[in-house]
């Protein structure tokens, strides 16, 4: 509860941060976008993980405005980036059921940034309250412009029938199984099956927690589309992507 109180003082206070870390194409190296990852500062506690406060947003509703300064803090950047890469915003699951599309919409509006330069990622757990719901919501994301990618895939609780239903434009491969590997026949299996699902149904692939070469080769020799991970990059603050962009051909 007290948490929950200093979230909504974050919230006005500019306690909140939006980092960002890069996606690459598999085969050429090059950026192709950046996910938008929201951080705490709190001033007495410091640093405080979005696992330990994302939750309780969610519980107290706050989630929706917090979602909202997400979204557009996103949307600013991306729009004064020097190249047109994505940024990837996460949705939390009951921003599904409170007029997202509109609330995207608006937010593209104000700050300029072209629809098809925003991606939108959502989770299992955000479609399984209502499906049909949560199939309109992302028809209509879709007809604004924007992508829309199924994170953590393979974490939830019918991936399979979720991806025959609904038309995403990415799978983000969640990075369990990512980070197994080299150390798990099973992992490996699953991360070669999903790649393989991708390809049968037209969806790109991205390998999420990409930690080291090996974990590269082995993706780029099943022909992964586009990775993220700290082998390429921590996430970031805005400054260091801005400057990272500026220094990119
Ligand atoms: O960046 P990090 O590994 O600490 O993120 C932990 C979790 O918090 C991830 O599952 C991520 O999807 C989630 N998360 C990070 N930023 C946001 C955000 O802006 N909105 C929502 N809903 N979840 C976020
Ligand atoms: O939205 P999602 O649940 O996919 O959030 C991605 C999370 O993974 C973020 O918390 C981010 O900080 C974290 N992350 C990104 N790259 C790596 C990595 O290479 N290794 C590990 N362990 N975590 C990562
Ligand atoms: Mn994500
Ligand atoms: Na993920």
């Amino acid at each position: 509860a007290e948490l929950a109180i200093d979230l909504k003082r974050a919230l006005a206070g500019n306690e909140l941060e939006l980092y960002y870390q890069v996606q690459n194409d598999t085969n050429t190296g090059g950026i192709v976008g950046f996910e938008a990852l929201i951080r705490w500062n709190h001033p007495q506690k410091g640093r405080i993980p979005p696992d330990a406060f994302i939750p309780i947003a969610e519980e107290t509703g706050l989630i929706i405005d917090i979602g909202d300064w997400v979204m557009r803090t996103a949307c600013t950047a991306a729009a004064l980036w020097r190249l047109p890469f994505k940024v990837a915003v996460n949705v939390a699951p009951m921003q599904l059921n409170h007029d997202l599309p509109r609330r995207v919409a608006e937010i593209l509006n104000e700050t300029g940034l072209q629809p098809s330069r925003l991606e939108i990622e959502l989770t299992e757990s955000g479609i399984i309250a209502d499906r049909q719901h949560a199939l309109q919501v992302v028809l209509a994301l879709k007809a604004i412009g924007v992508t829309v990618a199924m994170d953590d895939f393979g974490t939830g609780y019918s991936s399979l029938s979720t991806l025959q239903a609904f038309p995403f434009d990415k799978i983000k491969v969640d990075k369990s199984f990512v980070q197994a590997v080299e150390t798990s026949v099973h992992a490996a299996a699953i991360v070669k099956a999903t790649l393989l699902l991708g390809r049968s149904l037209n969806i790109p692939v991205l390998a999420e927690g990409v930690e080291t070469t090996s974990h590269l080769d082995f993706l780029r020799g099943e022909g992964c589309d586009s990775v993220q991970g700290y082998l390429f990059g921590r996430p970031m603050p805005v400054d260091v992507v801005t400057r990272m962009i500026d220094d990119e051909k």
